[in-house]
């Protein structure tokens, strides 16, 4: 999918509608909620993680299934035009969002990254919704262009949000700068969604994917998904051991070109 880079530069965000089948959006459901159940996952228990939110995090180990969201390539495609091919999966996070929820401060996704703002793209997210989102149940709220904001936002700031409102299968792609937060939930029914986020390549990952994840369950990743969560380099350099791609235990026809093979 292309996306007009010049809106999503000034906005901060694209919503690509009916991006994914609704078939995929169907089993993704049943299996999150066959492991909000198995794993008893609770509320969260502050603002930020929300009263009457759930959480799975470190999805990519909870089921073989998920490993379809990142790699998604209508949506992977949007992503790769703003950060490269070489980014990382930083994290992949489902969020169960039930009446009642209160709307969470706004903040950045990327706010933990201590360099001055505005800065280049360093995170991208992508927003699935696993139902629909509406100004009533909490679709995600934000302030349109606050990613060339030179500061995050800060708790009181009195500034003009919108909703995000798209059908089950529409995705929110926004850049990590962005002021956002889940909307209040003011409906009957749950709002359910997944957040994959991607990094530039050279950035730490917010979830640690190479502990989190056996190598038996990244043999069975597609080759690029290895990649994205660690097993590969960036420019041929940075993941390497001993001066390896790691991407070529799984796969002798993992390698991207080492440095040291490009130096005369
Ligand atoms: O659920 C949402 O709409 C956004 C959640 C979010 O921004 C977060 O938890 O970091």
């Amino acid at each position: 999918m292309n996306v007009d880079a010049g809106r999503f530069d000034r906005d901060g965000y694209v919503i690509l509608r009916d991006a994914v089948p609704l078939d995929l959006i169907h089993d993704l459901r049943s299996v999150i909620d066959r492991t909000l159940e198995s794993a008893a996952i609770p509320f969260g228990t502050n603002t930020f993680l929300g009263a009457r939110t759930r959480r799975i995090f470190n999805l990519l180990s909870r089921d073989p299934l998920f490993a379809r969201v990142p790699v998604h390539q209508p949506v992977l495609d949007v992503v790769e035009q703003v950060l490269d091919q070489e980014l990382l999966l930083s994290s992949l996070t489902a969020i169960d969002i039930h009446p009642g929820q209160e709307a969470q401060p706004l903040h950045a996704d990327d706010g933990s990254i201590p360099v001055p703002r505005p800065h280049q793209p360093l995170a991208v997210v992508a927003l699935w919704a696993l139902s629909d989102f509406t100004a009533e149940n909490g679709g995600t709220r934000l302030v349109p262009g606050s990613h060339r904001a030179d500061r995050r936002p800060r708790p009181g700031d009195q500034v003009d949000t919108i909703n995000t409102e798209m059908t089950a299968g529409s995705v929110i792609v926004y850049n990590g700068s962005i002021w956002h937060g889940g909307g209040e939930n003011r409906s009957h029914d749950r709002r359910l969604g997944i957040v994959c986020n991607y990094y530039a390549g050279w950035l730490r990952q917010e979830e640690n994917q190479l502990l989190a994840l056996s190598r038996e369950q990244v043999a069975a990743f597609p080759p690029r998904l290895r990649r994205m969560v660690g097993y590969g380099t960036f420019r041929g350099l940075h993941g390497h051991v001993d001066g390896v791609d790691p991407g070529t235990w799984f796969d002798d026809d993992a390698s991207t070109a080492m440095v040291w093979d490009r130096i005369r």
